[in-house]
């Protein structure tokens, strides 16, 4: 495949964000209450272009990377602060993590305290980690690292953790040009429980699974466990960005933030020519809408072309 690898970039959060936008009016349906707002799956229209928290945190994910040219931990819990608008929804963990930072916390501490010490394995890291992805590609160990302490932040549980490095990582090889092969890279990978799930998502697609099964097995949840392996099935199983995403979404449950996985696994491999234009022009414009989302692509392009 020949795809400019600066529209991989701009692909892989701009497909996050679409994928955020397209999935937030029906976040917490079932499978049959997403069919009747958006009909079967096909010629799907976004309903409202506003993005949620998914996409606010991998805004400062962006941010920070570049101002930083690379991890500043103070400065990306900073960025989360700047940018936290409550109407996007934000998990209960995080939330309650920036208002502990904000009022004097470390940012390598405040999210060890939250579910009694154990730490958020929430999918909220995971969700907003496409820039680590993109700006990491090409180094697995660098790409875990900074995926571990981007999301220390607010996701102090290793499965928390793990899944954001899962995340990350597929993005990683979908820019390099792997679908195929996906599978058994990610599992040479994988950590914990990611690997039993991984080897789920491969038996899943060697049949033909109807999608309780698909939703029972893999989950659409808001465990970084029941959502990363379930944008990674709906990569590998479809050939376009929008028949993967519009399948993620049609699943129910957390669609929000697995339209934003999927999407951007999808935005990363087949480039930001691939997303529907009616989707993009649908995405909010603003202060740090649809357009401000590709500067950050061209952005973190720039810095990996020019370290
Ligand atoms: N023990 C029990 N439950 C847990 C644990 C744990 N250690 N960790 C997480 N949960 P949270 P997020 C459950 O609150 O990950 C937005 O809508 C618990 O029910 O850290 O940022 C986004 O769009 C907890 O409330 O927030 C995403 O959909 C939940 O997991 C989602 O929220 C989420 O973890 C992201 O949320
Ligand atoms: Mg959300």
């Amino acid at each position: 495949m020949d795809i400019d690898l600066e529209s991989q970039f701009t692909g892989a959060l701009i497909g996050s964000a679409v994928g955020d936008a397209l999935g937030a009016p029906v976040e917490g349906y079932s499978r049959e209450k997403v069919n009747s707002v958006y009909g079967a799956r096909g010629d799907w229209e976004m309903k409202s272009g506003r993005y949620t928290d998914d996409t606010e945190m991998m805004i400062g994910v962006a941010e920070s990377l570049i101002e930083n040219r690379g991890f500043n931990g103070a400065d990306m819990a900073h960025k989360f602060i700047l940018n936290y608008d409550v109407s996007r929804g934000y998990g209960p963990g995080s939330k309650e993590v920036l208002r502990r930072i904000r009022a004097g916390e470390s940012w390598e501490a405040a999210s060890e305290q939250l579910f009694f010490g154990e730490g958020s394995y929430g999918n909220g890291a995971a969700m907003r980690i496409a820039p680590v992805g993109i700006l990491y590609f090409d180094n697995a160990e660098v790409l875990r690292e900074i995926a571990y302490k981007s999301s220390q932040i607010t996701h102090a549980h290793v499965l928390g953790k793990e899944g954001a490095a899962l995340q990350a990582y597929s993005i990683a090889l979908a820019v390099q040009g792997h679908k195929e092969d996906m599978l058994p890279r990610l599992k040479a990978f994988a950590k914990e429980i990611y690997n039993e799930k991984l080897n789920t998502v491969e038996r899943l697609l060697g049949g033909d699974m109807e999608e309780k099964e698909i939703i029972t097995e893999l989950g659409t949840g808001v465990a970084a466990f029941d959502s990363v392996p379930t944008a990674i099935y709906a990569f590998c199983r479809f050939d376009t960005f929008e028949d993967a995403v519009a399948y993620a979404i049609s699943l129910g449950g957390d669609t929000d933030t697995i339209g934003a996985m999927t999407g951007a696994i999808c935005g990363a491999f087949y480039g930001e020519e691939a997303i529907p234009g009616r989707w993009i022009e649908k995405l909010e414009e603003g202060e740090k809408g649809r357009s401000y989302i590709k500067k950050l692509g061209n952005e973190l392009y720039r810095i990996k072309m020019h370290p």
